[in-house]
């Protein structure tokens, strides 16, 4: 009986419903690559725009999962804007939905000069996942224009 009950619950958390159009559905959560650059505001719009928000990437195996599959997108060489900030208090990064945003190593790149990202206090204060990176968390000038990753809720 106990066993059944753990086997039954695990289902459920790889389920994650069925994504709306066009979202596609990747890992846990429901995926829209939109392949026009923005800046980041206007990105957020632009995911607004389609049902959702920009994507918020808070756990390692979905990063991973994303990281994956905008490597095999290679939309070189520009980054995609994802869904966290320091607009609102320098330094303290955050998600769309005001949880923090984690930060040092393994998720946060290195710059040229071997400084960890982010960079430049008080200019770059959005977040992007850049192939100039290697895809891993960086900041930059939030009027930059990059493509855009969008996330929303399975129906
Ligand atoms: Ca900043
Ligand atoms: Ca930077």
């Amino acid at each position: 009986m106990e066993t059944y009950v753990i086997i039954h619950l695990l289902h459920i958390s790889f389920y994650i419903g069925i994504c709306p159009n066009p979202y596609i559905e990747l890992g846990t959560q429901c995926v829209l690559l939109i392949p026009t650059a923005y800046a980041w505001s206007s990105a957020r719009t632009q995911c607004g725009v389609t049902g959702g928000d920009l994507i918020t990437l808070d756990d390692c195996d979905q990063y991973r999962k994303v990281y994956l599959y905008l490597a095999e997108t290679d939309y070189k060489p520009l980054g995609y804007w994802v869904g966290a900030s320091d607009s609102a208090l320098e330094g303290q990064w955050r998600w769309t939905d005001g949880s923090p945003t984690a930060m040092g190593l393994p998720l946060w790149g290195v710059t040229g000069v071997g400084e960890l990202e982010p960079d430049n206090p008080g200019l770059e204060n959005c977040l992007e996942l850049s192939s100039l990176w290697r895809y891993r968390f960086s900041n930059t000038f939030c009027g930059n224009v990059r493509r855009v990753i969008c996330e929303t809720s399975p129906l």
